[in-house]
């Protein structure tokens, strides 16, 4: 088996202080959580960033600020901002970071519910993203959230309206009001996929660690952090995202998956070797 990616969800939109006091929403809070996620074993950091009092955001100089402050202390690390940015945002505002040129951005695959919220990503909104990273050549995190999710971005794939092979896929599983995180339902996901595509899985919630188990034994890459879970255990806070890292790199080990490192996880998803 290919060496384990790991990605680290370190900050999301809509997970706050409240449900953990560590989840960062400064710029120095930020590169703090990036640091931890990263020596604990993260290649890839996935980015949202937020004004200083936690308000999510997706302002263009915000994530420049965001990414520029990461990359100094982490010159390799993979960065995903988020095109997903909160619920009720327009496809304009969500656009921004693709204006940085990342390597990698999030690609939301179909309108789901999320939560009590409506999370809407129609097709005209997917093939417009499509083209922005068409055009600015940078590879998309096919987020899907429901079976259908996959199929769409499939079918989008094979008319060329959306960045083609290798594709990476991340199965995020369990937000209420979407896909269940059950062995079957990712299985039948990963069935799906075109040969020669990466895949990771981020479960919700508590399913974070069932999942992260199902995607080191399956042969793909998982992906932990605030944005998706806070616990480390039943009742028990993280202390930050490194200690959700450091969770799954102990359940790899303990599997025998060895962990990729930034330039591996580039070569493993098919990207050029950083400049
Ligand atoms: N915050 C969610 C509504 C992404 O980053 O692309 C969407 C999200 C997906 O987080
Ligand atoms: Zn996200």
């Amino acid at each position: 088996m290919e060496k384990l990616i790991i990605t680290a969800a370190i900050c999301g939109a809509e997970v706050t202080k409240a449900n953990n006091p560590a989840v960062p929403y400064t710029v120095e809070e930020m590169v703090r959580e990036a640091k931890l996620a990263y020596e604990a074993g993260a290649a890839i950091i996935h980015v949202h960033v937020r004004w200083d009092d936690g308000t999510p955001t997706q302002d263009r100089e915000r994530f420049r600020v965001v990414m520029d402050a990461i990359r100094a202390e982490l010159p390799d690390v993979i960065m995903i901002p988020s095109t997903g940015g909160a619920t009720g945002m327009t496809p304009e505002e969500r656009l921004q970071p693709t204006e940085l040129m990342p390597e990698m951005a999030t690609l939301d695959c179909g309108t789901c519910n999320f939560g009590d919220d409506v999370f809407e990503n129609t097709m005209p909104t997917m093939r417009a993203f499509g083209k922005r990273m068409i055009e600015n050549g940078i590879k998309p995190e096919y987020e899907c959230f429901e079976l259908g999710h996959l199929d769409t971005v499939l079918t989008m794939a094979r008319k060329g309206e959306v960045p083609g092979a290798p594709m990476q896929f991340n199965f995020v599983l369990g937000v209420p009001g979407c896909a269940p995180a059950t062995v079957d339902n990712l299985a039948y996901m990963v069935s799906k996929i075109p040969a020669g595509s990466t895949w990771t899985v981020t479960g919700v919630g508590r399913s974070a660690w069932t999942m992260a188990a199902a995607g080191i034994i399956m042969g793909g890459n998982v992906r932990v952090g605030f944005e998706d879970n806070v616990y480390l255990g039943k009742g028990h806070k993280a202390a930050g995202n490194g200690e959700l890292v450091e969770k799954v790199v102990r359940l790899a080990k303990e599997l025998g998956r060895e962990i990729a490192t930034p330039d591996e996880a580039r070569a493993i998803l098919g990207m050029k070797p950083r400049q």
